[in-house]
């Protein structure tokens, strides 16, 4: 299977070990030595220990994960598509350290807290180019039950027919999460050291808990369009996220046509007037 089939056929694809294993042991070992956090202490957790990490590193996808970037312009239809502003890897990682980890271990299900679709910059409309990929990055193993996203693949298709009944554009803050109960397919990330997993951009997922004692390492990155999507393309010209989304509605060709205003935030902050 190719990754446009295999994007199509799951709504993620994913790409073992993209990232150079020295690059992250050595971009996770500057974490604990720039916080000073032992994970064998939780006397050095910090008070919001499930959050992001600072900022202190760069660098372009293209040249640390190029087959990654290469399967990532693919999906897009080509490198020219993509927005600047959102071709870097950086070291602010989702940290999950120990979320929920008092609680008794449980699975992905509807009623997992915090199912959500991403983008909380822009307003979100079926041909939105803002989140165009949810590109997780793995820096370190994620074992069963250690703090891997849950995800629901099932919910891509309800969440394009959501959007396509609302052409006036819908706030970050709807109620996505409704939908989560009308799915079945119930995921959790596993993945080594450097993998890569390319979710679609409106696939509900939900941090987990982490009783593994051991700090969970990830970053969502967002890869963004430089235009909105097509859906009216010859047949052969769709790109595999535009494919995608007909595909979930089931349909060939649409004439799409947003009827509210555009909004985002230029730097990618979250839209507080939505
Ligand atoms: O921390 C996680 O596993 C989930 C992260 C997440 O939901 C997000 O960044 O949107």
């Amino acid at each position: 299977m190719n990754v446009r089939e295999e994007f199509l056929s799951n709504y993620v694809v994913h790409l073992p070990e993209a990232l150079p294993r020295q690059l992250c042991e050595d971009w996770v070992a500057e974490y604990f030595q720039r916080t000073g956090i032992d994970e064998s202490d939780p006397k050095s957790f910090p008070d919001n220990a499930n959050t992001f990490s600072d900022r202190t590193r760069t660098i372009p996808i293209r040249d640390v994960a190029p087959a990654a970037w290469q399967v990532i312009c693919e999906l897009l239809g080509g490198e020219e598509n993509i927005d600047d502003r959102t071709r870097d890897f950086a070291n602010n990682f989702n940290i999950n350290i120990n979320r929920g980890a008092d609680q008794p271990w449980k699975g992905p299900a509807p009623d997992s807290p915090g199912w959500h679709k991403d983008g909380w910059f822009f307003r979100h409309f079926l041909d939105s180019p803002e989140q165009a990929l949810l590109c997780l990055v793995i820096w370190r193993d994620i074992q069963p039950q250690s703090g891997g996203t849950f995800y629901a693949p099932d919910s891509v298709p309800l969440i394009c027919r959501e959007l396509l009944a609302h052409p006036e554009g819908l706030p970050h803050t709807h109620n996505w999460a409704q939908w989560i109960h009308d799915c079945k397919d119930f995921r959790e990330i596993t993945a080594g050291t450097g993998d890569i997993l390319l979710l679609h951009p409106f696939m509900l997922h939900a941090a987990s808990q982490n009783p593994s004692g051991r700090i969970r390492f990830m970053n969502n990155k967002v890869v963004s369009l430089r235009e909105p999507m097509q859906f009216n393309r010859p047949e052969a010209e769709s790109t595999a996220l535009e494919a995608s989304i007909l595909q979930a509605l089931d349909v060939q060709s649409l004439d799409f046509e947003i009827t509210g205003a555009r909004k985002r935030s230029e730097d990618f902050s979250r839209l507080e007037e939505e």
